[in-house]
């Protein structure tokens, strides 16, 4: 393709993104050709009849293909905006959809935007005149034509979001016993790295586990969670004589998330979902930023707030948001492509945050990972009489088990556990060490 879109951006109201809208634009291969903006929003045209009548000879002299809307916008308003544009109108929501569409590679993320787009699509049958003389046809002689088309075509879309919707929800549920089973400490400990479109999330997930998915200047460009192992190397080959296992370097498995973005679409809340759920469920939760984007404090709070609304309280995620809570850990990516001059504010707003380029090494994070995963983490010496047989057997699944030895009294174990299961095994302990947390 040689001669791309040329896309017209309007924004109206308070909370403007116009540069990324652009990017959203440019995501889906238009060509930005200008831009109009007005700080209130207008009720029924998106921005004021001035500021139309000004957006129709914008539109004659750039050449305008099509104009795109900071906002998603109803079917009327829309209509009247295209009346003035004389051209077709893109909100927001159709715009992340489109991007959506063309970016999902995998058979649940195709079901996911395909109910997103009749999601948003569904509201968007009814309507004026226009809508139904465009749609036309069907025979039935006790209604217009039109309106027997109209109500067959919502009934198929409706039909087919529940379809979506169950299919959906059973594969929610498969992935529910697998959290289950993990939750049990079945299996490593497990990282979620989440964070703003184009943070950088696949490039450390690749970097860390050698996988070689896909990365691109653009946004959302994975629609997946995918999981991936890290082999941690076992204990650490700097340990001195007579260290503990604090600084142990365990395996975990790390998943990469669908981005976050401003204004998320609700269409699209489904294909976040199993973002969020590997963030409620992962041991670790890494928040990824681009140090370098001019809005970094928006993009980290951004994600931050939508994690909070959604995660229990007892989540990782409910500590302070300076990269200093226990549980998640920020992490600050592309610093090769930061000024020096704002290190210093990095300084001051992140101090705790791991700073990274993954392009070139990510190691500073692994270590990272690797010590929250061990302070998670309680070794323990425990004595399970002969009589609670079946205790050892479930330490097995569950713990890392050092050494096991028998006497009269029962089998005495030295084992590594999360803490979150440590309780259940305290009145085994033979020292009064309480694990702690
Ligand atoms: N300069 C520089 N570029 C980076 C760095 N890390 C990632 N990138 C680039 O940033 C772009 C986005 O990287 P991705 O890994 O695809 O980002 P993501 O967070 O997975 O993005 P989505 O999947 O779209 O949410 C790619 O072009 C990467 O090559 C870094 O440390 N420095
Ligand atoms: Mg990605």
């Amino acid at each position: 393709m040689t001669d791309s879109l040329k896309a017209l951006l309007v924004g109206a109201g308070e909370n403007r993104q116009m540069a990324e809208l652009g990017r959203l634009v440019e995501t889906l291969g238009y060509k930005t050709v200008g831009r109009l903006e007005q700080a209130r929003r207008d009720g029924s045209g998106y921005v004021g009849k001035g500021k139309r009548e000004e957006l129709a000879s914008l539109v004659e002299e750039t050449g305008a293909d099509v104009v795109v809307t900071d906002d998603e916008l109803t079917a009327s308003t829309a209509r009247v905006l295209e009346r003035a544009a004389g051209k077709p109108v893109l909100d927001r929501t159709a715009l992340i959809i489109r991007i959506f569409e063309s970016h999902a590679r995998d058979a649940a993320s195709r079901l996911e935007v395909e109910l997103a787009n009749l999601e948003y699509r569904l509201p968007r049958v009814k309507g004026g005149s226009e809508a139904l003389s465009r749609l036309g046809g069907g025979g039935d002689t006790t209604r217009g034509p039109g309106e027997q088309k109209l109500e067959y075509d919502r009934r198929v879309i409706r039909d087919r979001i529940s379809a979506l919707n169950h299919r959906l929800q059973e594969e929610k549920s498969a992935r529910e016993v697998r959290g289950r089973r993990r939750r049990e400490g079945l299996g490593p400990p497990s990282v979620a790295l989440v964070g703003y479109t184009n943070a950088g999330k696949t490039t450390i997930l690749n970097s860390l586990s050698g996988a070689g998915r896909s990365t691109r200047d653009r946004l959302f460009e994975t629609l997946e969670t995918t999981t991936r192992l890290v082999e941690g190397g076992g204990a650490h080959e700097n340990d001195q004589d007579g260290a503990d296992n604090s600084e142990s370097r365990p395996d975990f498995v790390v998943t990469d998330t669908v981005g976050f973005i401003q204004k998320l679409p609700t269409q699209l809340v489904h294909s976040f979902a199993s973002t969020l759920e590997a963030a409620a469920e992962a041991d670790v939760v890494v928040v990824c930023a681009d140090a370098s984007s001019e809005e970094l404090n928006i993009q980290i709070s951004t994600v931050l707030e939508t994690l909070r609304d959604i995660l229990p309280d007892e989540s990782p995620m409910s500590g302070d948001d300076r990269g200093a809570a226990s549980g998640y850990v920020l992490c600050l990516n592309k610093m090769d492509l930061v000024e020096p001059e704002k290190l210093g504010d990095l300084d001051n707003s992140y101090s705790k945050a791991v700073r990274i380029s993954a392009l070139s090494d990510t190691s500073a994070l692994r270590d990272r990972i690797q010590h929250e995963i061990s302070r998670s983490r309680t070794r323990l010496d425990l004595r399970v009489p002969h009589s609670d047989y079946a205790v050892v057997g479930k330490l097995y699944g569950i713990a890392e088990i050092h050494s096991t030895s028998n006497n009269e009294d029962g089998v005495i174990l030295d084992v590594t556990l999360p803490i979150s299961l440590a309780s259940r095994y305290e009145k085994y302990a033979i020292d009064s060490t309480v694990p702690k947390g």
